[in-house]
């Protein structure tokens, strides 16, 4: 019989997988959940023949430059990559794959959840009950903004970006986007979806704002300082992509100063850190990166990094490798 693969899994997963893995690899699962170090990180590639870390572990030049000739498969658990240095990977041969498509209702469901949460004043109101301090209803208490009729700017029109437009749609929101290319004309078609080439252009007329699209070289602070202040004031944006396509020191100052009314943030720049000025402010909905944390969405996830892995051991070309190009 060929000998399993030393599969190295940096955080603890749902028990139907490591079980899975178990029977299937020869897996070092991580029960007691604490993030590897990047010594640590770099200690486990001069043995491992596959290597499964998620979005909290850094896959550094360093790390890849240091692993062992073993290591062929870097199956990553979550479907950004931009923790992973595809080009050092690349240069040492080792095949790096993701988990597309099951975290993308997911994902949306919860960017809708942060949409409406920021329009409505959703967090703000809970805390006024749990204060003790509500004071009754009032005519002119708690307004926030009408969602249906509005329109919705979704920077990123990917799978997410898709999955959200429709559920705009269905909230009677017109969908405007900007993206490297047009989608497809029927996917635009069923959409509704009006493409923007120029995203200054595009901002400038939105009533929301949300960022779909992967973080890359080419997306880091693509929502800048001179570009958060072509948003009209009453403007706010939701993030359930990466922390880093948004210049947060500047979102963080204009959300102060009133000149973006809202914002919903899934992610940060440096998290878990978040800069302690977006914590005293009202007008914003913070959540702990949990868009695509689901019972199933985790089961389903670690599902295709199995089969990524097993396809890879078999010889063959697993079906979610990341091509950089692509990216
Ligand atoms: C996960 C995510 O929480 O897949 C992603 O890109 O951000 C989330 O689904 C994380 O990546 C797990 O590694």
């Amino acid at each position: 019989e060929k000998k399993k693969p030393l599969v190295v899994v940096t955080r603890k997963l749902p028990d139907v997988i490591e079980t899975r893995m178990m029977e299937l690899f020869d897996a070092r699962l991580n029960s007691d959940d604490e993030p590897l170090t990047h010594a640590q990180l770099i200690d486990v590639v001069q043995t491992a023949d596959v290597l499964v870390p998620t979005v909290t572990d850094r896959i550094d030049r360093e790390v890849i430059e240091k692993a062992g000739p073993q290591l062929r498969l870097i199956a990553s658990f979550g479907t950004g990559v931009d923790h992973i240095d595809l080009k050092a990977a690349r240069e040492r041969g080792i095949s790096v794959t993701n988990t597309p498509g099951v975290l993308t209702e997911d994902t949306a469901d919860m960017t809708m959840a942060l949409l409406l949460a920021v329009g409505r004043r959703l967090a703000e109101g809970e805390r006024l009950v749990r204060s003790g301090q509500w004071k009754g209803w009032g005519p002119t208490t708690m307004l926030g903004h009408r969602i249906q009729g509005k329109r919705l700017g979704i920077l990123g029109m990917g799978r997410i970006g898709q999955a959200l437009a429709r559920r705009a749609r269905a909230f009677g929101m017109s969908i405007h986007y900007h993206n490297r290319r047009r989608v497809y004309p029927d996917v635009e078609q069923e959409l509704e979806a009006t493409y923007w080439d120029s995203l200054d252009q595009m901002l400038a007329r939105m009533d929301v704002v949300s960022i779909n699209c992967p973080h890359t070289p080419a997306t880091y602070h693509l929502l800048s300082e001179r570009r958060l202040k072509l948003l009209r004031p009453h403007c706010f944006i939701v993030n359930t992509s990466r922390g880093e396509v948004i210049d947060e020191t500047a979102l963080t100052r204009m959300l102060s100063k009133g000149e973006i009314a809202g914002a919903g943030l899934d992610v940060f720049e440096h998290e878990p850190a978040v800069n302690p000025k977006l914590l005293r402010l009202d007008n914003v909905v913070l959540l702990p990166h949990m868009g695509s944390a689901t019972i199933e969405g985790r089961i389903d996830m670690g599902e295709k990094v199995i089969i990524n892995i097993k396809t890879f051991a078999d010889g063959h070309a697993p079906p979610d490798r990341v091509l950089e190009t692509l990216l």
